[in-house]
Order: C-alpha cells, then structure tokens, then sequence
C-alpha cells in the first residue's frame, strides 16, 4: 500500500494504461462539507455553520452546476440541481 497526498483541490483522475473501462475519480475539497448522492439523488450536508456558500456538483459523465446556498442558524437550506450529460 502507498501513500498518496492530494494537496490539490479538485478531481485526480486515477485510470488504467491497459483498460480504457477501468477509472476512478478522486475529488478533493478545500472544506469538510460534502456529500455523495443516494440513488434516488437525495443528498445532505450535516452541521454547516451560518452562511452565504456556494455550493458545487460533480459528475464524472455530468456538466458542473453550481448554486448559491444561505444557510441560517438553526435552519435547514434546500438546493436542487438539474444535471446534463457532458458533451
Ligand atoms: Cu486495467
């Protein structure tokens, strides 16, 4: 097993020289606050301070969106995306 530090934001791809089938994303984050969709596309962020943010997706086969998220103290915020496959 070898170590790897991602010191970079942002998604490294891991692929295979062989096997054009065989890939895996690794996605990094400069904050703690994410979440990885069920399969319904439900998803929750837990314990996010009071705020203005703005808050990204990320698909290996989907275009990025983002949206601008207020999160008030003691509430919870809703945000939606609709996503479109990558040209
Ligand atoms: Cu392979």
């Amino acid at each position: 097993m070898k170590d790897v530090l991602f010191d970079v934001t942002g998604e490294t791809p891991l692929l295979c020289n062989v096997h054009a089938e065989m890939a895996g994303y690794v996605v990094s984050f400069e904050n703690p606050y994410f979440a990885i969709t069920d399969k319904d596309g439900n998803y929750s962020i837990e314990g996010v301070p009071p705020g203005k943010y703005v808050l990204k997706t990320w698909h290996e086969k989907l275009k990025k969106v983002s949206q601008e998220v207020t999160v008030e103290a003691g509430k919870s915020a809703t945000a939606n995306f609709e996503l479109k496959r990558r040209r």
